[in-house]
C-alpha cells in the first residue's frame, strides 16, 4: 500500500479528532436522555411514596377514631390497691406468659390507663388505687366505661382493706346495680391452703354483704402458675390457676352484654394492619429499586464520563499529531518553491488558515467536552443526592411499617 502523504495524513488526523468529539457527544447525548428518564422515573416513585403517605395517614385517622370510641366499647377493667397484681392477671387472661402486654413490677407500677384489644374485648389496666391522688383520678376515670369488673385484691394480705371496702362502697353507689351485676372480686395470689382460702372466702362474703348488702362472685386465681404453666406446657399449672375459671365468667357476662359482637376497634384494627403493612412493604421495596437503579445509572454515567475523557485525549493526541505534520506540510511547500497550493491553490498562507481554523474547532471541541464531563459530576451528584431522599422515604416508610406492628 502507498504511504499516505502529509496531506492526507493531517486530514485523517483531523477526521479522527471530529470523529472522537462526535462520539463523545452522542454518548453524552444518551447520557442526559438517561439522566430525564431516571428523573422521571425518580419522580413517580416519590410521588407513589407521598401517595402511600397520604393514604395511611388517612388509614391512621380512621384508626384512631375507631380508639376514640373505644371507650364506649367492651371494657373488661381491672379495678383495685396498688401493686395487687392487677395487671399481672390481664396479662394472664389474654395469654400474654411473659407480660410484654401490660407492665409489672414489684413497686407502683401502672401509672396510665391502658387499653389493648383482644378477640373483640378490650381489656383496659388502671392505676392502682391508694397510690395518690392522681392515680385514683386516673383510676376512676378508666372505670366510668367500665362493663366488666375485676376486683384485685391479693389474697396473702388477708380480707379487703379497709380502703378497698371504702372504693368498693363508692363506685357501687356511683354506677348502682351495673356495677354490682358485672363485676367480680379476683383474689390473687398462691393460695394453696384450702382451708384457710375457705375461711378468707366467708370473711369476704361477710364484708360484701355488710358494705354492698350483697355477695359478688369471688375468684381465686394464680396468674403466675397460669402464667409458669404456659411458659413451661405444663397444662395441671394452667389447670389449677383458676385462669379458666374466670375467663369462664367474663365469656358469660360479654355475652350477656353483647360485648365483643361488634367491636369496631377490632374489626378497624383487623383490616387495616395487614393492608397498611402491605403497603408500606411495597412502597419499601420500590423505593429500594429505585436506589439500586439509580446506582446502576452512576455506573452508565461514570463510564460516559471515562469516554468523553479518552475522547479529549485522543483529540488532543490528533491535535499534537496535526502540529506535527503542520510542519511537514508547510517544509513540502517550501521545497516546492511556494509555487503549489497544498490546500485548494493558496499556497501555505491558506493552508495557516486552514489549520487556524482547523485547530479553533478543535479547542472548541475540548472545551465543550470538558463541560460536558462537568455536566456529568454534576448529574452523578444528582443521582447521590435521590438516593439519599429515597433512603430517606424508606425510613419514613419502615416507621410507620414498624408502627403498625
Ligand atoms: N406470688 C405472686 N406474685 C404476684 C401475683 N400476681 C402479681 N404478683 C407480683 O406482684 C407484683 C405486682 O404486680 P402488678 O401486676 O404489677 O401489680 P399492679 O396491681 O398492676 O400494680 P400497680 O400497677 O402498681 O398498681 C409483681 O412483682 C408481680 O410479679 C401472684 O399471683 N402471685
Ligand atoms: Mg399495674
Amino acid at each position: 500500500m502507498a504511504e499516505l502523504s502529509a496531506e492526507e495524513r493531517y486530514n485523517n488526523a483531523d477526521m479522527e479528532a471530529f470523529n472522537a468529539y462526535n462520539e463523545a457527544c452522542l454518548q453524552h447525548g444518551e447520557h442526559v436522555r438517561q439522566y430525564n428518564d431516571c428523573l422521571k422515573e425518580y419522580e413517580r416513585i416519590l410521588d407513589f411514596h407521598i401517595d402511600i403517605c397520604k393514604e395511611v395517614n388517612e388509614k391512621a385517622k380512621t384508626y384512631n377514631k375507631a380508639w376514640e370510641n373505644a371507650d364506649s366499647l367492651s371494657n373488661v377493667v381491672v379495678i383495685g390497691i396498688m401493686n395487687h397484681g392487677k395487671s399481672t392477671m390481664l396479662n394472664a387472661l389474654i395469654g400474654d406468659k411473659d407480660d410484654s402486654t401490660f407492665k409489672v413490677a414489684d413497686k407502683r407500677e401502672t401509672k396510665e390507663i391502658q387499653r389493648e384489644v383482644r378477640d373483640g374485648i378490650c381489656w383496659t389496666d388502671t392505676p392502682g388505687f391508694d397510690a395518690d391522688e392522681d392515680d385514683d383520678n386516673k383510676a376512676l376515670a378508666g372505670i366510668k366505661h367500665l362493663k366488666i369488673g375485676l376486683f384485685v385484691h391479693k389474697a396473702s394480705t388477708g380480707e379487703l382493706h379497709a380502703n378497698e371496702v371504702e372504693v368498693l362502697h363508692k363506685l357501687a353507689n356511683k354506677r348502682e346495680e351495673a356495677f354490682l351485676e358485672n363485676t367480680c372480686i379476683v383474689l390473687n395470689d398462691d393460695i394453696s391452703d384450702d382451708e384457710k382460702l375457705e375461711i378468707l372466702l366467708d370473711r369476704i362474703d361477710a364484708q360484701l354483704k355488710d358494705v354492698l348488702g350483697q355477695k359478688l362472685e369471688i375468684f381465686p386465681c394464680n396468674p403466675k402458675s397460669y402464667q409458669k404453666g404456659l411458659r413451661e406446657h405444663k397444662k395441671i399449672l394452667e389447670g389449677k390457676s383458676g385462669i379458666a375459671e374466670l375467663r369462664n365468667w367474663i365469656k358469660n357476662q360479654c355475652q350477656i352484654l353483647e360485648i365483643g359482637k361488634n367491636s369496631r376497634i377490632d374489626q378497624t384494627a383487623r383490616i387495616l394492619e395487614p393492608e397498611i403493612r402491605q403497603k408500606c412493604k411495597k412502597a419499601i421495596e420500590k423505593l429500594k429499586k429505585g436506589i439500586q437503579d439509580i446506582e446502576e445509572q452512576i455506573q452508565l454515567a461514570a463510564v460516559c464520563s471515562d469516554d468523553i475523557h479518552n475522547a479529549i485525549k485522543e483529540i488532543n493526541r490528533n491535535k499534537d499529531k496535526m502540529r506535527g505534520l503542520r510542519k511537514e506540510i508547510l517544509d513540502n511547500v517550501g521545497i516546492l518553491g511556494g509555487l503549489m497550493s497544498v490546500f485548494g491553490g493558496g499556497g501555505s498562507s491558506d493552508f495557516d488558515e486552514k489549520h487556524n481554523s482547523n485547530m479553533g474547532d478543535i479547542n472548541r471541541y475540548i472545551v465543550e467536552l470538558n463541560e460536558k464531563k462537568n455536566d456529568i459530576v454534576e448529574s452523578i451528584r444528582d443521582f447521590r443526592g435521590w438516593q439519599d431522599k429515597l433512603r430517606e422515604s424508606i425510613q419514613n416508610m419502615q416507621k410507620i411499617h414498624e408502627s403498625w406492628e
